[in-house]
């Protein structure tokens, strides 16, 4: 269909005008060019559309947030399927031994799948030339993997168990979250991962920053996605952010939009409603 309108179309914008003898006879041929004509810019607008990359992802969780806002600000063609209550089927694990989400499917990768929110941003933005995300200097380059390392490697750890007790969401094996010790023990656990964060978040600001608005420069870089939506999960704990870091992530939703926003109101809604639920 779009095919036939677009020749269609092609036709008519590239006859000059019909000479007024011949209008006439060409009359129904005109309406029906005039329509194709309308139609044209639609078609044109909507290029056919290549298989875009399926993202299993989980609505309340920030590592899948990142992936969420990438894809959107990258305006890649992507499909979100709901992966809640479904890692730990066969169907998933077969697929995804690991079980963890965001998981992307794409034409050309060895196992079908890939998993880890830094390396699918990573592979996306080099499969699509996205340097405004993830510049191609190489020095400029191991600023932004550095700062997405440190972040999975160290900040991470911290908020997780900072805000994983009060989120609900299961503690990782051998810590103190995960144990059966007592209540306080826990509480004290959770206080003293809190209170870790205030130092790698500082060293965002004051190394990776370095007084630029973005990791990235003047734009949000992948790594900057990533530290944003990491922050978001603060709120759940009522972390008092230093006023730097309120203004870094105002001024990345302003950037980002309506891309940074959406998946990060499924993250502020979850946050809301297990609030709602703790004061009830
Ligand atoms: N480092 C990983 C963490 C991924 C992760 O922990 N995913 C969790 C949600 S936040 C998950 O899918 N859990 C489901 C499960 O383990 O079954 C990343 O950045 O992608």
């Amino acid at each position: 269909m779009a095919k036939t309108a677009a020749k269609g179309t092609k036709k008519v914008t590239a006859k000059p005008a019909a000479k007024p003898a011949k209008a006439a006879a060409k009359a129904t041929t005109a309406k029906v060019s005039a329509k194709a004509a309308k139609a044209a810019p639609k078609v044109r607008a909507k290029p056919a559309k290549k298989p875009g990359v399926k993202l299993s992802m989980l609505r309340p969780s920030v590592n899948n947030m990142t992936v969420r806002v990438f894809a959107r600000a990258a305006g890649l063609d992507h499909a979100e399927t709901d992966a809640w209550g479904l890692t730990r089927t066969p169907e998933f694990l077969a697929r995804n031994p690991a079980h963890l989400t965001p998981m992307i499917e794409d034409k050309g990768l060895p196992r079908g799948v890939l998993w880890e929110s830094c390396a699918i941003m990573q592979y996306l933005a080099n499969k699509h030339g996205l340097d405004k995300f993830y510049p191609k200097a190489p020095a400029k380059r191991a600023m932004v993997d550095s700062a997405m390392f440190y972040l999975v490697g160290t900040l991470y750890p911290y908020v997780a168990r900072a805000t994983y007790p009060a989120l609900g969401f299961p503690q990782y094996a051998g810590e103190v979250g995960h144990s059966d010790a007592h209540p306080d023990k826990k509480s004290e656990a959770q206080k003293a991962a809190a209170a870790a964060i205030a130092e790698p978040l500082e060293v965002f600001h004051s190394f990776f920053r370095d007084g630029k608005p973005f990791i990235g420069g003047a734009n949000p870089s992948i790594a900057d996605i990533r530290l944003a939506a990491t922050l978001e999960f603060l709120a759940v704990i009522n972390y008092a952010l230093p006023k730097w870091a309120k203004d870094y992530m105002a001024a990345i939703e302003k950037k980002l939009g309506k891309a940074y926003a959406e998946p990060a109101g499924d993250v502020r809604g979850y946050i809301a409603h297990v609030k709602a639920q703790a004061a009830a």
